[in-house]
């Protein structure tokens, strides 16, 4: 297992790099151009300058979240080859630049979806908290995207792109006609085409799973639960079309068994990079985020790392959102501390199970 940190780059991250090298057992950054808009075509200079600011502080570039895919791919429109050309040369640039695993997901319009980026908590820290009921009063999904941007201040929500916010109610016009099995096939269209790509350049696609796990806002998802990930990874069954398992995201439903997930995936040798964090059930289609220790929330960590160390996992894990503990200002879930703290536990929990092991 190789610990990361998710960093956005020194542009649009508070977070030095010598801080995250600072974090024990740290073997490198998960990053991104994040100026680089859905469907462009990324310069071998920016992806190299990248890698050497990450190098220079003594850190590994070796996975990227994310390279995001066009809506014309989702929606399956003839715009796609392109983009999808695009996204070839993308993977052939960052596989000539040593990186592993390109992290990408499928969700249409809005990638992960929170009704609130800070709720406060009991002790004075906030935490990202989701509920159903409060996104089905939303009559105009523009002003919620608005309001959730306005909501996380200074820092662009990751995935949620201005371009794309900025033409929200077209892609909804264009999706009405879009179902779940449109979905599959576009899907399968765009695997088709990178993953010789990826097999040429020995680079791993992670899809990572839709944030909630359910269809929001009348719009199709399909990387939801453990059946459509194994028909997602038959698509096109190479090692290269792969998962990108977050617990927090699959977990935030709780018919999906996590530790269940990884052995089964990670067995294939089909899990590539782990999102490991905790969530706490608060009602039905409701949760809030919590510290990554078992006793925070509701899922066990304990039994998803041993499920990873069962498996003999050799891929790449993080800690995931944080809540937003003494007083730090920051991106909602990417402050430092309490990610900081993820790791420290994620790595004191592998340590004793590797020991008990011995
Ligand atoms: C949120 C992240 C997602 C993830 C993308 C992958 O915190 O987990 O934005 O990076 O869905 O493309």
């Amino acid at each position: 297992m190789k610990m990361t940190f998710r960093w956005y780059g020194s542009q649009m991250d508070p977070i030095p790099l010598r801080y995250i090298k600072q974090i024990p057992n740290m073997s490198g950054v998960v990053s991104s151009l994040m100026d680089m808009p859905a469907g462009a075509l990324w310069p071998t200079e920016r992806i190299q300058a990248l890698k050497q600011e990450v190098n220079d502080a003594g850190l590994e570039l070796e996975v990227i979240e994310s390279v995001n895919v066009h809506e014309d791919i989702k929606l399956g429109l003839p715009g796609r080859d392109e983009y999808i050309d695009n996204y070839c040369k993308t993977i052939e640039r960052l596989g000539q630049a040593g990186v592993k695993v390109i992290c990408y997901n499928f969700m249409p319009v809005f990638d992960w979806t929170r009704s609130d980026l800070f709720k406060p908590r009991a002790d004075g820290a906030t935490v990202l908290a989701y509920d159903q009921a409060v996104i089905d009063k939303i009559t105009d999904p523009q002003d919620f995207a608005d309001r959730i941007q306005q909501g996380a201040g200074e820092f662009e929500m990751a995935g949620w792109e201005p371009e794309r916010m900025a033409e929200i109610k077209h892609l909804f016009a264009q999706y009405q006609s879009v179902s779940h099995e449109d979905l599959f096939r576009n899907l399968r269209y765009f695997l088709e085409a990178v993953i010789p790509v990826c097999e040429r350049y020995d680079v791993k696609m992670a899809i990572h799973p839709d944030d909630p796990p359910w269809d929001i806002f009348g719009l199709p998802r399909i990387c939801t639960n453990r059946d459509n990930v194994t028909r997602i990874l038959s698509l096109v069954d190479s090692p290269c079309n792969g998962l990108t398992l977050c617990s927090g995201s699959m977990g935030s439903n709780p018919c999906n068994d996590i530790p269940a997930m990884v052995r089964e995936f990670g067995s294939r040798g089909r899990i590539h990079f782990g999102h490991v964090r905790n969530i706490k059930f608060t009602g039905p289609g409701q949760f809030e985020e919590a510290a990554h220790f078992s006793a925070d929330g509701s899922l066990d960590l304990y039994e998803i790392m041993k499920a990873y160390y069962d498996i003999g996992f050799e891929g790449y894990i993080r800690p995931d959102h944080g809540r937003m503990i003494w007083d730090e200002q920051g991106r909602a879930g990417y402050g430092l501390y309490d990610r900081a703290l993820g790791v420290a536990y994620l790595s004191g929990l592998w340590e004793a199970i590797q020991k008990d092991h011995r």
